[in-house]
């Protein structure tokens, strides 16, 4: 399969009716409202003021649609994320890239020369959502992570640094030696490269390598203009430049979150741009918050739950990271349980990241189902033996139920979790759960009678 990019996702959500094409002339103003209301990803041909540019945005805002990018099914697409992470593949080095078809340096480097509009109501500016940012530590190597970066004036942004992650690390470790970091921010790429950037890969090893196991082929990538980093070739558009060392003193926010929630003023650094580089024909992504992100997400939460049952021996069948959940704070599982097994699957789901609830059934429940899922829950649960809660877990400060407010700043909030086994208890005969089923479907044809 060749590798694909971009601009080819784009063309398969054509092809599989999921994209709304629109042609008529938009002010940038006026294309978030619209993104909302078309059930479809959208592509915009013709903006105002922006005659060079076009813009794409909600390309995974369903699990549909991410799916199509991953080339499988719903189901699957977990599996293929695991799949993935044990089939890393290096990415390699080219001269030339689309992306630096066009180069801007000095004083034509202008922020407000790229399309990117005001996206909530309680925003606190237009911010760039959907974006790989590339670092460099001398000690640590190449990284890559997702961030959002709000406008701030043409030649900078604010950069959302406030949770803990290997960029903030390398940030800190620059600051430290009062030395700005050089990062560089590519936007338009396939989700294989957004998936393996928000991945949270151990410190060290390079996420491009995740990229180019799902895709089963190598990312090319091409050296950066003006800071010494390397970006994917393909990308539509890329910003180099500095986070400088100021720490975390300016404000930035509030930002729509992919808890579903409008966020808070945020301290955080400044972003300096050197330098913008972009296709000649350049599509600007507008990554759709918080759906997009919540279901990239979720293929994250899910891999690393089933990498969890695994190294508890306990054989998944299915996983879901429901998107009500933010693809982040819920997992529910099926498992091929054998006595005790619910348990241990929940302590296992329990352990990933900031996951504070977790649901285990049987395989013969499709969890992807709410009302297969709410039986097995009324049926084979009694709360005094199948709920586990723990206290006192680690927790990520936007989820308002922890009251991260409380603790003043800089402090880190901890959280409650807990797990529900849904699997048929030890000792009850698997006969008691004997289905309906209708008399004489395979007997009679409806439509010989209508
Ligand atoms: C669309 C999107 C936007 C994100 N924005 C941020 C952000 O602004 N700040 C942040 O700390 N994490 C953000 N994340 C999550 C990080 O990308 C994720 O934790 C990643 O593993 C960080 O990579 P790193 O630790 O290698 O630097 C975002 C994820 C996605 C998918
Ligand atoms: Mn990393």
């Amino acid at each position: 399969m060749a590798r694909k990019g971009f601009r080819d996702f784009v063309d398969d959500l054509e092809q599989a009716g999921e994209l709304c094409r629109v042609t008529k002339e938009v002010d940038p103003r006026q294309i978030p409202g619209l993104m909302a209301q078309a059930p479809e990803a959208t592509f915009f041909e013709n903006i105002t003021g922006y005659p060079d540019w076009r813009l794409a945005g909600a390309l995974v805002s369903t699990r549909k649609r991410l799916a199509i990018s991953m080339d499988c099914s719903q189901d699957d697409i977990a599996f293929r994320f695991e799949e993935a992470l044990g089939r890393l593949i290096d990415p390699i080095h080219v001269n030339e890239g689309a992306c630096q078809e066009v180069v801007h340096t000095g004083d034509d480097v202008d922020l407000t020369a790229i399309p990117y509009p005001l996206m909530h109501v309680f925003d606190g500016g237009p911010y760039l959502s959907g974006t790989l940012v590339v670092s460099n530590d001398p000690e640590y190597g190449p990284n890559v992570g997702s961030y959002r970066l709000m406008y701030r004036t043409p030649r900078e942004t604010g950069i959302d640094l406030v949770s803990s992650s290997d960029m903030r690390f390398y940030y800190q470790r620059a600051l430290d030696q009062g030395k700005p970091l050089e990062i560089a921010v590519a936007i338009g790429l396939h989700p294989f490269e957004m998936l393996a950037s928000s991945y949270k890969a151990p410190i060290r090893s390079n996420e491009f390598a995740i990229a180019g196991g799902l895709h089963g082929e190598a990312v090319p990538l091409v050296k950066c203009k003006t800071v010494d980093l390397e970006v994917p070739a393909d990308a539509e558009l890329v910003l180099e430049g500095e986070l400088l060392p100021i720490g975390w003193t300016a404000d930035e926010g509030p930002f729509g979150e992919f808890n579903q929630i409008s966020g808070d003023v945020k301290w955080n650094p400044i972003f300096r741009v050197k330098c913008i580089t972009h296709r000649r024909d350049p599509i600007f992504y507008l990554l759709q918050m918080p759906l997009e992100n919540d279901w990239l997400s979720a293929p994250v939460t899910e891999a690393a739950g089933l990498q969890a049952l695994r190294v508890a021996s306990v054989e998944p069948v299915s996983i879901r990271a429901p998107v009500g959940s933010c693809g982040y704070w819920g997992l529910v599982a099926s498992i091929r349980k054998r006595p005790g097994e619910g348990k241990n699957a929940l302590l296992a789901l329990l352990s990933v990241a900031e996951v504070k609830y977790a649901v285990v059934t049987d395989d013969d429940i499709n969890i992807h189902d709410p009302d297969e899922l709410d039986w097995a829950m009324a049926l084979r649960v009694q709360a005094d033996k199948d709920v586990i809660i723990l206290t006192g877990a680690r927790a990520k400060h936007i989820d308002p139920s922890v009251r991260a407010w409380e603790l003043g700043k800089g402090g880190l909030p901890t959280t409650a979790k807990m797990g529900i086994d849904a699997t048929i208890p030890e000792g009850i005969p698997k006969k008691f759960y004997k289905r309906i089923e209708q008399y004489g479907v395979d007997r009679v044809r409806l439509e010989d009678f209508l």
